[in-house]
């Protein structure tokens, strides 16, 4: 068996299973067990070594796929932007959604007890006309379809329809998930819930049409807050991130990035301090950018935020 157990180590230090069979099977005097047992040995050893190396590939398969798509995801294009003027905003709306119509703002305001839909002057900044909803709905964005106000809850699973020249309620809607923003392509409404997800929807049914997953060059974009539809891309605020994303509706990829930090710090002259009650920064006071609307004539952007004293007519370069 020391010959036996030389010759076999020989062939182990080889790495050779074929050569290690044949050299097994030379040995005319080794009993039959023995050689059946090695052979299973042999059949049982190949077979695991082929499927750990089948599972380690596929692993390393998974893994280079997801890091090659997201490398030849190109990094969205940086946008600048330059501030024109400053409307003035009511400092106690929590704004969740804005856009114009008929040459008004509508606004949504968000929180239990303090939730309402606006119009609201665009020269002035005054509320026109205001409908506060029930104390339990905490509001969320809005987008007019079709003349009707879309309006969303966070999480009472409801969206609110209304005549978008009167303010007039026209019902509600089931719908299951979240609601965080809202906008549409003219023919879908399409509703972001925080993560990196849009949900484009039959409007009247809410029916699911698809949903894009939003992402850039390090992969998934979450936290999808407030959406503004402008010229055939989705232009969005993330929560928590002080930037506004373009997205491409189609392939969910973001092609732009217009960098908007400190915006109400860096550009207000009002004074900030009725915010020191609720935080050190307005962003730990929760006054953070949270309003995107477009005017298509003039090609200009109105941004605000929760509780800014400001709403800023902003031109992109
Ligand atoms: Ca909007």
């Amino acid at each position: 068996m020391q010959v036996k157990s030389g010759i076999l180590q020989q062939e182990i230090k080889k790495n050779n299973f074929e050569n290690l069979s044949l050299t097994s099977e030379n040995h005319f005097f080794m009993p039959r067990t023995y050689h059946l047992l090695t052979r299973l040995f042999k059949i049982v050893f190949i077979g695991l070594f082929v499927t750990l190396l089948s599972c380690n590939n596929k692993e390393q398969g998974t893994m280079m796929s997801d890091s090659d798509v997201n490398a030849s995801i190109p990094a969205p294009a940086s946008i600048g932007f330059t501030i024109i003027n400053a409307i003035p905003h009511d400092t106690a709306a929590f704004t969740q959604g804005l856009i114009i119509y008929n040459g008004v703002f509508i606004e949504s305001t968000g929180l239990e007890g303090q939730s309402s839909l606006r119009k609201v002057n665009m020269q002035t900044g005054k509320v026109e006309k205001q409908h506060n909803l029930p104390k339990e709905i905490f509001a969320e964005g809005l987008t007019v379809f079709n003349d009707t106000i879309y309006q969303l809850s966070w999480q009472n699973k409801l969206v609110f329809q209304y005549d978008a020249n009167t303010l007039k309620p026209l019902g509600s809607l089931p719908w299951s998930g979240e609601g965080w923003g809202i906008t549409n392509n003219d023919k879908e409404l399409i509703i972001s819930e925080g993560s990196d997800k849009l949900y484009f929807v039959q409007p009247g049914s809410l029916k699911l049409n698809k949903v894009l997953s939003v992402r850039d060059n390090y992969g998934p974009v979450n936290n999808l807050n407030e959406l503004e539809m402008v010229d055939g891309y989705i232009y969005a605020n993330r929560w928590q991130y002080e930037y506004i994303i373009k997205i491409d509706p189609v392939s969910g990829l973001v092609v732009g990035l217009i960098n908007m930090q400190d915006l109400l710090l860096k550009n207000t002259k009002k004074d900030l301090s009725y915010l020191k009650n609720r935080g050190a920064t307005p962003t730990e006071a929760g006054a953070v950018l949270n309003g995107i609307a477009y005017d298509k004539d003039k090609k200009i952007f109105y941004i605000t935020g929760k509780l800014w004293p400001e709403i800023f007519e902003v031109k992109l370069n």
